[in-house]
């Protein structure tokens, strides 16, 4: 025992009780510890070691082939009245979550050992940290816990006597994806994870603690838990600026968090540094400004898509002490992936462990296999990315994927219209994802599958801590994914986006003017900087400033047709809609239709 916190111990032994493990071990945190574990894990094929030479320390895991992504069908906000979990979250009651823990956690643990795993979302002992305890019987877990957050004995010396931890609880049982529940009940900070063996429904700290329950406390605390990169700008003066940005998936979160600027700025002087690629922890301070902190300590990035041009910095993050999950392991114990480059391996198996063969066109890594990298491995991160004070926003961004709606930037008039932004954020499809293309999907915040409460009542705190603060941030919405008629993107993307953030930063400081139109303020054209910008949107067809123009329009038939949908979403969330928000869509509905 690593404690002597009555109330831990009491949860351990709870919990010991319900699931009958063989043994308990704590987890140390020590790195003696951890290489034990390693081997054990080894030893039964849970994990395979790499090439140790050309991927240090690192990992490979195969799950199961049921249990290869988040399930949102299976996720529960477990509250007494169903108002709070609202209409966009499943519900159940505390009492029935209670019930399947114990109907299907009991004397799961027979013959397995359970391991403690203390930790901290955020930097240990930070003001705006806050500790977990997750009980698992997997050491493919602990494994990954012991990247993404921060674990061990210093974590419970950290907590003292308190009793204030969230009480996670993990069993694998044997993977029925039938009773598969990922359950939340923000009453008692309880988070249980059941019948998966999936990162992103059981390394507690990132979804369920770190969005859903943190938004529940920041609900109460006056603060936001939210699902955003934060990155800072450095200019030549030395300067650095931040900006967090929330966008859904397959929007390019981490290719954005971790952007190289394009060789003209890079030679004047600029740079990007990450301090975060999926969650922020943002608080008001004295000053009246927010301050973020990245709760994380490691990247679960996605892997397929990842290579030395859309995200070098990435990449370089996963080359040791990295878990790799449903990638293709090659003959010489490396790894490859859809998209990392163009010579898949021959004579190797698929991430089922099938042998596969390249040549007939199936997949050789599933479409949402990862890396667990450890945040320290970048080589742009932030050196304030563990500052435990956070740092000072002067932007938020918001984005998703629209063909034609969303011009490539555009500026909210105030807070409250900020919000609103945020509020009707929506992404296309993309044929990889689903089949169908360009269905649009609401995602506002991109926080609908992680908000742990009613989704009206969290528009309305983000009203009051913006309208509270004498110096909130800036909000912005962007969209790299215009396409033209015949599907061609009319917008570089990746370190261009740069240019963007350049056109951004000057509007925070009043350094540069805009258009007011319909639907906010919008770039001048010849504000966003081409000097050597070298784009084809497709052969023959250079980007020129013109082309640039036509991506700052707003387009009166396509915003009048995304408002009937957004009427739809409105309702239904139903009576928590907050009045300010039906203000402002009634606003722009009248300014369009002018
Ligand atoms: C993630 C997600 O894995 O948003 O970060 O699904
Ligand atoms: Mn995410």
């Amino acid at each position: 025992m690593l404690t002597k916190n009555q109330a831990v111990i009491d949860f351990v032994n709870e919990s010991a009780a319900l699931c009958c493990p063989d043994q308990v071990v704590w987890i140390d945190g020590s790195e003696e510890q951890l290489e034990q574990l390693r081997q054990e894990a080894i030893a039964t094929g849970e994990i395979i070691k790499l090439n140790q030479e050309k991927l240090p320390n690192c990992y490979y895991h195969r799950s199961d082939v049921n249990d290869v992504a988040r399930v949102e069908a299976r996720t529960f906000i477990c509250t007494d009245d169903p108002y709070d979990a609202g209409p966009t979250n499943n519900w159940m009651s505390p009492e029935d979550a209670y019930k399947v823990r114990d109907e299907v956690l009991g004397g799961s643990m027979k013959g397995r050992t359970m391991y403690v795993i203390p930790y901290s979302m955020g930097p240990v002992g930070s003001p705006f940290s806050k500790i977990g305890i997750e009980m698992t019987d997997s050491i493919y877990v602990v494994l990954n816990m012991a990247i993404m957050t921060r674990v061990g004995k210093e974590v419970l010396d950290c907590l003292g006597d308190d009793a204030d931890f969230i009480h996670g609880l993990h069993g694998k049982c044997d993977l029925d994806p039938e009773k598969r529940y990922i359950i939340q009940i923000p009453k008692d900070n309880v988070i249980l994870s059941i019948n998966s063996g999936y990162g992103g429904n059981l390394l507690q700290g990132k979804k369920c603690f770190a969005l859903r329950i943190a938004s529940c406390l920041g609900r109460e605390e006056g603060w936001l838990a939210e699902h955003m990169l934060i990155l800072g700008v450095e200019s030549p003066d030395g300067q650095v600026r931040y900006i967090a940005g929330a966008f859904p998936s397959a929007c390019g979160k981490t290719n954005l968090a971790m952007l190289i600027p394009p060789e003209i700025y890079r030679d004047k002087g600029y740079k990007i540094w990450t301090v975060g690629d999926d969650i922020a922890w943002i608080r008001v301070k004295e000053d009246g400004r927010f301050y973020a902190v990245n709760p994380e300590a490691g990247f679960f990035g996605v892997a397929p898509g990842t290579n030395a041009k859309s995200n070098p910095n990435a990449l370089a993050s996963t080359q040791e002490g990295t878990i790799f999950t449903n990638v293709v392991v090659k003959e010489d114990g490396t790894v490859w992936w859809e998209g990392l480059d163009k010579n898949p391996p021959t004579g190797v198996c698929n991430w089922k462990g099938e042998p596969w063969d390249p040549a007939d066109g199936s997949k050789g890594a599933h479409p949402n296999s990862r890396f667990t990298a450890p945040a320290r491995n970048c080589p742009c991160i932030s050196p304030e990315w563990e500052n435990p004070e956070g740092v000072p926003l002067s932007a938020i961004i918001f984005g998703g994927r629209r063909r034609k709606t969303a011009p490539l930037v555009y500026q909210s008039r105030d807070w409250q219209h900020g919000v609103f932004v945020g509020s009707i954020m929506a992404s296309e499809t993309t044929a990889a994802a689903t089949g169908a293309v360009g269905v649009v999907r609401r995602d506002p915040m991109a926080m609908l599958p992680f908000c742990g409460y009613n989704m009206g009542d969290y528009f309305a705190h983000w009203l009051k801590v913006g309208k509270g603060a004498a110096n909130p941030p800036k909000i912005f919405n962007v969209n790299w994914f215009r396409l033209d008629d015949e599907g061609h993107f009319l917008w570089p993307g990746f370190g261009d986006n740069f240019r963007v953030l350049e056109w951004i930063l000057k509007r925070c400081e009043g350094e540069v003017g805009a258009r007011e139109t319909e639907i906010g303020f919008l770039p001048y054209a010849e504000d966003i900087d081409m000097e050597g910008l070298n784009y084809q949107v497709c052969e023959g067809q250079p980007f020129t400033r013109d082309t640039l123009a036509s991506i700052l329009q707003v387009e009166p038939e396509y915003w009048l047709e995304d408002i009937a949908g957004i009427h739809q979403f409105y309702d239904k969330i139903g009576a928590s809609m907050p009045q300010e928000l039906l203000d402002e869509l009634a606003a722009m509905e009248e300014r369009l239709k002018k």
